[in-house]
């Protein structure tokens, strides 16, 4: 049938392109060390993608928080800006996690893409409003991902879509290269270094943000779960990892390595001077204003 001709060719196509991206990139790592590809522009077909997940029925679920500040401050521009470039062409649904459901803005959704909003307390240190999303997201995907969603992709609010955030994206186990680190040498890497800390570790793969993390269902619930359980145990301990959940999710992923890596296109920070490497900006950090955000 069509059907099962597609699903065997396509994968193949793509294997066949990865063979190419060295010529493509040729100043820029793009594929790990476990053979995992690392998503740089020109490395790939953008309608080889879409039309093999469109078969394979993929549903994607986004987690986004917008706690206090941080709704007004940020949601709007980043759900009309995925709106516009976050998967096109997929079924997509929104869960936005707020204490304040109900100044949550109405926005146009194209056909096939939903939002729901859920209420969330307000945690009173912003560290916790940041690390306790893993045990939100665990819980969410326990409830309703895993029945509904192929895959979950984990934002920051603070950030806009640029260009084409598509399906290239999607994979079993998916994690970013931080803008600020991926050209540095591995001792200038922010791990934890605290032996405290469960997050503590003295080596690693890259560094990675934790501004976008995604894959299936079942191991972002894992990730999100390992993130949560050694977040606790270090709270029993009264200690903190340096860079909070991200720290957490960066040993996750020296266990655990991911099958994809998003380049920096896929979250750019426009303070950095040198952007040879980025021939696409497909997401952008939004500016911020720490005074305003962080007080009171
Ligand atoms: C966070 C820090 C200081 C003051 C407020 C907040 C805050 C965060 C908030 O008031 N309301 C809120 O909804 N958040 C959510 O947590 C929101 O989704 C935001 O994008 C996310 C992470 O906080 P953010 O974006 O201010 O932290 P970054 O951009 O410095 O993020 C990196 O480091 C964090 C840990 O310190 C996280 O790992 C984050 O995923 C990283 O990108
Ligand atoms: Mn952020």
């Amino acid at each position: 049938s069509l059907r099962s001709h597609m699903i065997t060719v396509c994968p193949n196509s793509i294997v066949d392109q990865l063979r190419t991206i060295k010529k493509a990139r040729p100043n820029v790592q793009t594929q790990t060390s476990w053979n995992a590809p690392i998503m740089w522009e020109l490395m790939f077909d953008n309608n080889l993608y879409d039309q093999k997940y469109k078969e394979a029925n993929t549903a994607v679920a986004i987690t986004v928080f917008a706690v206090g500040r941080y709704l007004e401050a940020y949601l709007k521009t980043f759900l009309t800006s995925a709106e516009e470039h976050f998967m096109l062409g997929l079924p997509v649904t929104y869960f936005v996690f707020t204490d304040l459901p109900e100044q949550v803005p109405e926005i146009t959704l194209a056909p096939q893409r939903n939002i729901s909003i859920v209420k969330v307390e307000k945690h009173s240190r912003w560290q916790d409003i940041s690390m306790m999303r893993m045990k939100t997201i665990s819980e969410l995907i326990d409830a309703v991902l895993q029945h509904k969603f192929t895959h979950v992709f984990c934002f920051d609010v603070d950030q806009i879509f640029k260009g084409r955030f598509g399906s290239e994206a999607l994979g079993e186990s998916v994690a970013l290269l931080h803008a600020h680190y991926y050209k540095l040498p591995k001792y200038r890497f922010t791990y934890d270094r605290n032996p405290e800390s469960k997050a503590y570790m003295t080596e690693g793969d890259y560094y990675y943000h934790a501004a976008i993390f995604g894959g299936t269902c079942e191991k972002v619930k894992a990730l999100a779960d390992y993130c949560y359980v050694n977040i606790m145990e270090d709270k029993l301990k009264n200690v903190e990892a340096l860079w909070h959940d991200e720290s957490h999710l960066n040993k996750y992923f020296w266990l655990n390595k991911p099958t994809k890596l998003l380049s920096p296109e896929y979250c750019w920070d426009e303070y950095i001077v040198n952007a040879e490497d980025i021939l696409v900006k497909r997401l952008v950090w939004a500016p911020k204003d720490y005074e305003k955000l962080r007080t009171g």
